[in-house]
């Protein structure tokens, strides 16, 4: 097999994204594409949090096929892989990129791919796949983009993902059973369940007020992270797992942070899903249920645009005024549009709401939000996943001269 030994580079910036996205692809490589795949993380406690199987004192180990290895002074001198993914820019070691120089020089070149962040917008597609030269060395560069749409690398997807959410659906033995397993009570029947990960900017108070006045009964799961304490304080429960609160209509529990298919169970499992970051984000579109996605933020307020170039993409055959609380709600949960007079989202939705005026909006809407969702999840899975578009590429990157 051509380009049967890969390394994927992952350093951990902060959180779980970058690792979370890295272990995901890694594991993909190998479980369908009979990849030997070394999975290089700088930071392994932080992938045990994804993985319990994952012990970090060891610099080596095999787990769920993947060959682990501690990124440390060792990684330079390793022999280079046939492709090397080096996620998000995190910069190889000299050593190891003297060493795909020495294989390039005697003929076997290092299909060398970095792995970018994933962004809706629209110039993706046009840098997606170009190369970019090194200056010193004579080694090529390749970006791969993921993303929406044709023309970029797509989105992680394991095989039979949405058939094995259908299946976990439609079966509430499975979901009691899980529900169970992380201290949870079976869903009651006119319950609505939400599940929270987000940042400790987010507006979780004004969000509790909300959800306590709901008129049904609602529960909140909240895995360890900063939401916790927020949510802790306000119903003046422990901020640890296995802790429950109530008021009003609300119901909030704490549980553990999940290992990462658990986490997938949570969101299919929920009527409404508040994500972060790219791969909780992703994840939640999958499950086929209304999110609220709160993006990292970046300096100057780039990210509002990347929000907006998502949100219009998504919001697309949804009427009004549906978009417009979608619009407007994930707007002020990301802390951007209150009190605008400007279009931060360019989305020609500007305007000052109260947070209280548009969660209403945004709640009555749930059932055709729902089936939004849903669509939404099977037109995105007519493209064809990340992982199977990153063997193909890297096929064709081999079979380009060095310079
Ligand atoms: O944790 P994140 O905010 O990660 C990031 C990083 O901050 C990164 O620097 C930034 O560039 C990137 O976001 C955009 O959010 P994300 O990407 O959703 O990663 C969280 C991971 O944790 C994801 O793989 C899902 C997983 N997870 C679990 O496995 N169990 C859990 O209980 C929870 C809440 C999440």
């Amino acid at each position: 097999m051509p380009q049967k030994r890969w390394d994927v580079f992952c350093r951990v910036i902060d959180n779980y994204g970058d690792i979370g996205v890295t272990w995901r692809l890694a594991r993909q490589l190998v479980a369908e594409h009979a990849r030997e795949t070394r999975l290089w993380v700088d930071d392994l406690e932080s992938l045990e949090r994804l993985c319990p199987d994952v012990d970090p004192r060891l610099a080596a180990q095999r787990v769920q096929g993947v060959d682990v290895r501690r990124w440390d002074a060792a990684a330079a001198s390793a022999q280079p892989a046939d492709v090397v993914v080096e996620g998000f820019g995190c910069e190889l070691p000299a050593a190891y990129c003297a060493s795909m120089a020495a294989a390039a020089g005697a003929g076997r070149a290092p299909a060398w791919i970095n792995l970018e962040y994933l962004s809706a917008e629209e110039w993706v597609a046009g840098c997606h796949g170009l190369p970019s030269p090194h200056p010193q060395l004579g080694l090529m560069r390749h970006f791969f983009f993921p993303g929406f749409s044709a023309g970029t690398g797509g989105l992680l997807r394991e095989r039979g993902l949405l058939e094995a959410r259908d299946a976990y659906q439609g079966n509430p033995a499975a979901q009691a059973a899980f529900w169970q397993r992380i201290g949870i009570p079976p869903k009651a029947r006119n319950e609505w369940r939400v599940s929270l990960f987000s940042y400790a900017k987010a507006p979780v108070q004004d969000l509790l007020a909300g959800l306590s006045a709901h008129p049904h009964p609602v529960r909140l799961i909240v895995p360890m992270g900063p939401s916790t304490m927020q949510v802790a304080e306000w119903l003046g429960m422990p901020a640890e797992p296995g802790a429950h609160g109530a008021l009003g209509n609300l119901s909030a529990s704490i549980v553990p942070f999940v290992e990462q298919p658990d986490y997938d169970r949570l969101l299919w499992g929920c009527d409404l899903n508040f994500v972060r970051g790219e791969d909780s984000f992703v994840r939640a579109q999958w499950a086929g249920r209304p999110l609220v996605w709160q993006i990292y933020p970046q300096s100057e307020g780039a990210h509002a645009a990347k929000l907006g170039e998502f949100l219009r993409r998504y919001c697309q055959g949804l009427h009004e005024p549906r978009r417009q609380s979608v619009e407007r709600f994930m707007a002020l949960w990301n802390g951007i549009a209150a009190g605008a007079t400007a279009d931060p989202l360019g989305l020609g939705t500007t305007g000052d709401w109260s947070f209280e005026e548009v969660w209403r909006g945004f709640a009555a809407n749930q059932s055709a939000l729902r089936l939004h969702a849903e669509e939404w999840a099977w037109r995105l899975a007519e493209g064809r996943d990340l992982a199977a578009q990153l063997v193909e590429f890297s096929g064709k990157v081999a079979e380009k001269p060095v310079k």
